[in-house]
């Protein structure tokens, strides 16, 4: 047997040796499902967008040769086998190549999201140890260059910037042209023999604590999830896919996904922007089939359709996911996009439940679906019962699970592994659901100390403990209150330092800001308060606090 990867909890052999006999884990690699697609599709278009040297249409072909092209500059560069590479990028179809050449070269990218700033990507490189960064230069009013290299400065074990950008005098120095590092492909690449059973790449967690976790994931169990995806979804070579979400995120990644759209041999639209006004413009030049977003996006869609000239009748399917879609919102989708809906409830650690094509109307409206596997083996318990004991059928309690492409353990991360998973490998999701009576799952609240800021993911702890670093801070809490078009937003009630000036909100929402952290994370508002305002004494935990907390910021003034 191949000795366990570091930092990372593996399958039970036996476990194992079950998924690949049932069929889900076929040994298909990165880099073969890049083989199969040019085999079968070539001259097919794979990807479609805009990049920092304008726009661009490859075919499966075109695709492959940049991504071994690259991974051959990647080499020479240093860049080894099993090495960690932050993939730090925007929606650009450079996106792909850069992430298949990772592959083919049998580096782990590890997947940052484009609002990730400085102290986000600092500490993936930390926590990975990655040996280079691959980002873009200025954009969004933002040096993605400059920040990588301050990164860079910091980080030991990063060697190499890498950025996307038309020509050399348009990076600071001290980075590498993405360009530079195009060779002419030849010959065999190390990524095209990995061990389909080690861990591919870095997937990142919405987190529940101070630091977001890194979940590895396996060729193996990542890609039967793309297939079975793309198997549920429907999809085929003339599906037109719209990536609207970031592409690192798990949702725009595997749920089919650019991957699942990879596997099927059809093309991917990479959106510069989720906003109503590009996305209806390349659903409408691209012919695009199907596409996926958060429930806020869903809604600002709809009510774009009202001023649009856009033909949108294209659009067959409109996936739904991320965060609880009210079932006011889906009732909309259907007649006003002209477009079946399909709810997608997943998870960067693994399960994903989709409403199936052939449901009633009823069920995809109100339910958040069902497991891809038969194999996704579903637990509902009595929230805070130390026995974990199942609730009765279709009440409501904590979501556990344990499947086919579901981790049992996050990367280097033993001591929260201890908790989020149970000692028998479920992995405690912290979602409140329950299940109807042909299992499908209804997400009703959550368990984690975790803010959906419509589809965002944002752990309170990290947070507090940016405003506790403000020196005018003695305690911060982040709850979440509901809001309209997000679902939720973050409030942070703050206690300032006693017998001095008290810190301004909108001082300490820059201040969070000047930390380098994406800014779906900066509070939405701050209150400043002498004590926390909770009803009640002696909070026992800061759970039990951000509870109190919420109830009260909940409360009509
Ligand atoms: C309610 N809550 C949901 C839904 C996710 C596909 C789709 C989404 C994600 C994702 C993903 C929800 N209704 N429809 O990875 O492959 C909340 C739950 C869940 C958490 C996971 C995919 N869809 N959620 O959102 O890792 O709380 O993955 O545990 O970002 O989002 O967040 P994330």
């Amino acid at each position: 047997a191949r000795p366990a990867e570091e930092g990372v909890v593996p399958y039970p052999p036996e476990v194992a040796e079950r998924y690949r006999a049932a069929g889900y884990w076929t040994g298909q690699t990165f880099a073969g499902l890049l083989d199969a697609a040019v085999a079968a599709h070539g001259t097919r278009t794979a990807v479609v967008g805009t990049g920092p040297s304008g726009p661009q249409r490859w075919t499966y072909d075109e695709l492959d040769a940049r991504a071994r092209g690259l991974a051959a500059g990647l080499g020479e560069l240093g860049v080894a086998p099993g090495d960690r590479v932050v993939v730090w990028l925007p929606n650009v179809p450079e996106y792909l190549e850069v992430v298949f050449a990772l592959f083919r070269l049998g580096a782990l990218p590890v997947f940052a999201l484009p609002a990730h700033r400085a102290s986000e990507i600092r500490y993936f490189a930390e926590h990975a140890e990655a040996t280079a960064i691959v980002t873009v230069g200025r954009r969004d009013r933002f040096d993605h260059a400059a920040a990588a290299l301050e990164v860079a400065g910091a980080v030991d074990a990063v060697r190499h910037v890498v950025v996307a950008a038309p020509s050399a005098g348009d990076v600071p120095s001290g980075v590498v042209t993405l360009g530079s590092l195009r060779r002419t492909p030849a010959g065999a690449l190390p990524g095209d023999d990995a061990d389909p059973s080690s861990i591919a790449f870095l997937q990142l967690s919405g987190g529940t604590t101070g630091l977001p976790k890194l979940i590895p994931r396996t060729h193996d169990d990542y890609l039967y999830s793309v297939r079975a995806s793309a198997e549920i979804c429907g999809l085929g070579p003339d599906t037109v896919y719209l990536a609207a979400l970031p592409a690192a995120h798990n949702f725009t990644m595997s749920s089919p996904g650019l991957l699942g759209v990879v596997h099927a041999g059809g093309t991917s639209v990479l959106a510069p922007s989720p906003d109503a006004d590009t996305c209806f413009g390349l659903i409408e030049a691209e012919g695009v089939t199907l596409a996926a977003v958060v429930p806020p996006l869903a809604a600002a869609w709809v009510q774009a359709t009202s001023s649009t000239s856009r033909d949108l009748s294209s659009l067959q399917e409109l996936q739904v996911g991320g965060a609880k879609c009210a079932a006011e919102l889906a009732r909309k989708i259907g007649p006003v996009l002209g477009a079946r809906l399909q709810q997608v409830f997943g998870m960067a650690e693994g399960l994903v439940n989709y409403t199936r094509a052939d449901d009633p109307d009823d069920i995809v409206v109100e339910t958040q679906g069902r497991p891809i596997s038969p194999d996704d083996e579903i637990r509902v318990v009595v929230p805070d019962d130390p026995e974990e004991r199942d609730v009765a059928p279709g009440e409501v309690g904590a979501l556990l699970t344990r499947g086919p492409y579901t981790i049992r353990g996050y990367y280097r991360a033993e001591e929260h592994n201890a908790t989020a998973f149970t000692a028998d490998g479920f992995y405690r999701t912290g979602d409140l659901v329950r299940l109807d009576p042909a299992g499908n799952i209804i997400v009703s609240g959550r368990v984690k100390e975790q803010i959906n800021r419509g589809g965002e993911k944002i752990a309170a702890e990290e947070v507090e403990n940016h405003l506790l670093a403000h020196p005018d801070v003695v305690d911060a809490a982040i709850v979440g209150v509901p809001d309209d078009f997000l679902g939720e937003r973050t409030h942070a009630y703050v206690i300032p330092v006693p017998g001095r000036e008290p810190p301004r909100p909108a001082a300490l929402r820059r201040f969070v800001r000047d930390r380098g952290v994406a800014a779906y994370k900066v509070p939405d508002t701050v209150e400043v308060v002498d004590a926390f305002p909770a009803t009640g004494v002696g909070k026992t935990s800061r759970r039990a606090l951000r509870a109190a907390l919420a109830d009260h910021a909940r409360r009509p003034t």
